[in-house]
């Protein structure tokens, strides 16, 4: 693993290579955000610095040039994800804003009293709270997938429950891909089966997969897929939501504006087709350049390399960090993405991440957006140390003797 050929790339990011307090940084926050290659940042800045226009509405050179690009990051998404089409790509400000576009436009076209829409346990609250006004705003009735409690894949979603769960007024299922929480790899191929056995729908937050595995939305058969750019060393402000052609074409605008529309009188609007009835106002135009200076970037890695040594770094990490006395990890499932969430006897995750932090180590404590997975464990706040392809084992090794300094410290 030392000589992986993917630890040139870590070259291709300037802040890993600063200081923070006077040591070198060792960022394991990517769950929460990925550093950005230069790539990705000479994108943007170049389209700011020589080709900034607006797109889709002017015929000078300059907007010409923007909506060629944007489309073309469009092409780009579709086939990262296999979808069937780039009229399937929508561009919204984030993860968080896709699923709230997915869910109210979804209920509005297909949600009735009564119905049921199901969700679970392990969920970022972005996966929570907009079913929760879907239920409310809608008289709909809202259901929760538990979380199993056994020691050795402790954190995996009890799919005998889900499959009681499903009834014939199940209309969606929300679910994670991967957990952001405890990094549990959902069985989604097989939970999207189940709930279209029963005709329901199912939207995958891929937030935390899509920068770390293939995804093919064609092969899960994903009635939507969310996830954002910023997680994929792309820029903040940019979020795809992936639909299924013939659904998207069924639901309602989300927001209506510029763009969105065919016709505009004041007795009636017309809307556009897709992807634009679903883009009102003038968009993200360099962060969309940026997300496909990302895909393409991701592209050249590979995937497939990207997921093997992401895996070997959250083995190597694992087998170090249990060794701790009186640290436990929250969430064991057997397929994980790289992330290790953890507590420490005696030590509040607050005061650990602070002294982590003069050592120039980065991590995220807290309840992770997840409260109610926090809950599920007893706890209010944990650690969390999150991987990319750009760590490296040497700084696995300084985190875990890091680590071991600060505990000594705080007991
Ligand atoms: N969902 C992000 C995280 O897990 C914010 O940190």
């Amino acid at each position: 693993m030392k000589n992986s050929p993917i630890l040139k790339y870590r070259d291709d990011f300037p802040l890993l290579k600063t200081k923070m307090h006077g040591k070198p940084l060792i960022y394991f926050d990517s769950a929460a955000t990925a550093q950005k290659p230069e790539s990705v940042i000479d994108a943007m800045t170049t389209f700011y610095v020589s080709h900034y226009g607006t797109v889709h509405r002017a015929v000078y050179e300059l907007s010409t040039f923007a909506t060629k690009k944007y489309e073309e990051t469009r092409k780009k998404v579709a086939l990262l994800l296999n979808a069937k089409k780039p009229e399937e790509i929508i561009f919204t400000r984030g993860a968080t804003e896709s699923i709230n576009m997915a869910a109210f436009s979804f209920a509005k076209a297909f949600i009735r009293p009564g119905d049921e829409i199901i969700i679970s346990e392990m969920e970022h609250h972005s996966n929570i709270v907009p079913w929760q006004m879907i239920r409310d705003d809608f008289q709909a009735v809202l259901k929760v997938i538990p979380m199993n409690d056994q020691g050795v894949s402790q954190g995996e979603l009890d799919l005998e429950a889900f499959s009681k769960l499903l009834t014939d007024k199940t209309k969606i299922v929300a679910v994670t891909h991967i957990s952001n929480a405890l990094g549990t790899v959902n069985p989604i191929k097989k939970m999207i089966q189940m709930a279209h056995e029963r005709g329901a729908k199912v939207l995958v937050d891929g937030a935390q997969s899509v920068p770390h595995m293939k995804v093919d939305v064609r092969d899960l058969d994903a009635d939507f897929y969310v996830f954002a750019g910023h997680k994929m060393y792309g820029p903040t402000g940019i979020g795809i939501l992936y639909g299924k052609e013939e659904l998207l074409n069924q639901m309602p605008p989300y927001q209506g504006g510029g763009d969105m529309i065919e016709t505009v009188t004041f007795e009636k609007t017309t809307y556009n087709t897709l992807p634009l009835k679903f883009e009102a106002g003038t968009p993200m135009i360099a962060e969309v350049l940026g997300l496909g200076a990302a895909v393409d970037y991701i592209n050249h890695i590979g995937l497939d390399l990207i997921y093997q040594y992401e895996q070997e770094l959250l083995i190597y990490a694992t087998e170090k960090i249990q060794k701790i006395e009186g640290l436990k990890i929250i969430g064991t499932a057997k397929e994980k993405g790289a992330i290790l969430t953890f507590t420490v006897d005696g030590v509040h995750p607050l005061d650990l991440a602070t002294l982590l932090d003069l050592q120039g180590i980065c991590i995220r404590t807290g309840h992770h957006c997840a409260q109610p997975v926090m809950r599920h464990f007893g706890l209010t706040s944990a650690s969390r140390a999150s991987l990319s392809f750009y760590n490296t084992k040497d700084e696995i090794d300084l985190f875990i003797e890091a680590l071991q300094d600060s505990i000594k410290k705080l007991r």
